[in-house]
């Protein structure tokens, strides 16, 4: 079996922030040293990726001066043009500095607020500037560690206010970008605000602009949550709200891993390649943006073994790919889903017509329903599962 090689066709990239992950926690120091951006740029070209990603802080340091910012811009682009990797996604970091200890949209005090406000607006235009089409906004610190310190009615009204002031400066200079919020429930912040993609949507359904604002969920994150990510990309997609993803591996729940894509929970690994390249089983809207990952390279690698993992994330992918494009086509899996009733589930349950009186006075619908045979049925759900598996691991 050949290890499929990625070229940028596969539209897959990275975050700056994870090859450039030095290793640092709050355990223990750094165990590499940073790359020079340009040099990320270079080694992503040569390894078939297509794009890359970056906070604000990645590529300028927080607090450089205008003069050299302008400089480390100008230095990124012409990587950009020089390799052809596309920027396809920029975000804002309003976690690190102490500034943004309590947060930067839902900080209680004001003036982090409007500081966090406009560093954001900067990176709106920085985002045009490079290209991206997609600005995604995680909340990291938007949370706390006490209710007794966050009034959640006011936070939630700030962080609305915040959103839609952001998406209303990008339709004010007509930008080509699209706002994609990152949901994760804890970690740094002891509770982090909209901790779910079910509860991204909601907000965003609150919002003025929310037709410009999206998701980007990260398979960990809705992990952490303990809720099943296929299932989460599957409820974004029927809101039409998938914008963006955030690949990586994640064993059960504990803190937020990171680890390469794959390297946690295979089999949901194979369920979410499965979603986004074959689709839903019976059809419906398909996830057409970049394969992004957002991982982290573990501390106990050195600065050549990272590349590996940037290796490991985009194979494991294709690989996953062909796999679920080959299960997905074999004859036994066909009668297998028509047996578990797949392609029945996307017929509406009333007919055609039919209102609610017409079922009130259907008897073979409740009154002479056999509940009985219907409860012995066979779906062959396990037998489905087993046939995948087998495909996951190469037997097929
Ligand atoms: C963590 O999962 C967050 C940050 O790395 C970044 O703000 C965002 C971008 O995808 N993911
Ligand atoms: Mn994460
Ligand atoms: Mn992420």
């Amino acid at each position: 079996m050949t290890i499929p090689t990625p070229t940028p066709a596969d539209h897959f990239s990275f975050g700056l922030w994870t090859i450039n992950w030095t290793g640092g926690d709050q355990f223990g120091s750094r165990t590499r040293q940073e790359f020079d951006p340009v040099l990320v740029l270079e080694k992503l070209a040569e390894y078939g990726a297509w794009g890359i990603t970056l906070h604000d802080d990645d590529l300028i340091p927080f607090g450089t001066p205008d003069a050299e910012r302008e400089a480390i811009i100008a230095r990124f682009e012409k990587g950009l043009k020089d390799t052809g990797i596309v920027c396809e996604m920029v975000t804002t970091n309003t976690f690190s500095p102490p500034v943004f200890k309590d947060g930067g949209f839902t900080a209680n005090d004001r003036s982090v607020r409007r500081y966090g406000l406009r560093k954001v607006l900067r990176n709106v235009d920085l985002a045009a500037r490079l290209g991206a089409t997609t600005f995604v906004m995680w909340g990291g610190r938007e949370g706390a560690e006490y209710d007794t310190s966050k009034d959640y009615k006011a936070a939630l009204d700030r962080y609305r206010e915040g959103i839609d002031t952001v998406a209303a400066y990008i339709k004010s200079k007509g930008y080509d970008l699209r706002i994609a919020l990152e949901p994760k429930p804890n970690e740094p912040r002891g509770d982090i605000i909209l901790p779910t993609v079910g509860h991204a949507l909601a907000f965003i359904a609150q919002l003025d602009n929310g037709d410009i604002v999206g998701l980007n969920p990260e398979v960990g994150h809705e992990q952490m949550a303990v809720l099943n990510y296929t299932a989460a990309l599957g409820q974004a997609l029927w809101s039409g709200k998938l914008f963006h993803i955030d690949l990586n591996g994640q064993k059960s729940v504990k803190y937020d891993q990171d680890l390469c894509f794959g390297h946690g929970d295979l089999m949901s690994a194979f369920g979410t390649v499965d979603l986004l390249e074959n689709g839903f089983p019976n059809g419906g809207p398909k996830y057409t943006g970049p394969r992004h990952f957002d991982y982290k390279p573990s501390r106990t690698e050195c600065e050549d073994s990272v590349w590996d993992t940037v290796k490991a994330n985009m194979e494991t992918y294709l690989l996953l790919k062909q796999r679920v494009v080959a299960f997905r086509a074999d004859p036994e899996v066909k009668d297998l889903m028509k047996s578990a009733k797949i392609d029945e589930l996307a017929q509406p349950t009333l007919a055609a017509g039919e209102t609610i009186d017409d079922i009130l006075a259907d008897r073979s619908a409740f009154e002479d329903y056999d509940v009985a045979a219907a409860g012995a049925r066979r779906t062959d759900f396990v037998r489905l599962n087993q046939v995948a598996l087998e495909f996951a691991l190469g037997a097929r």
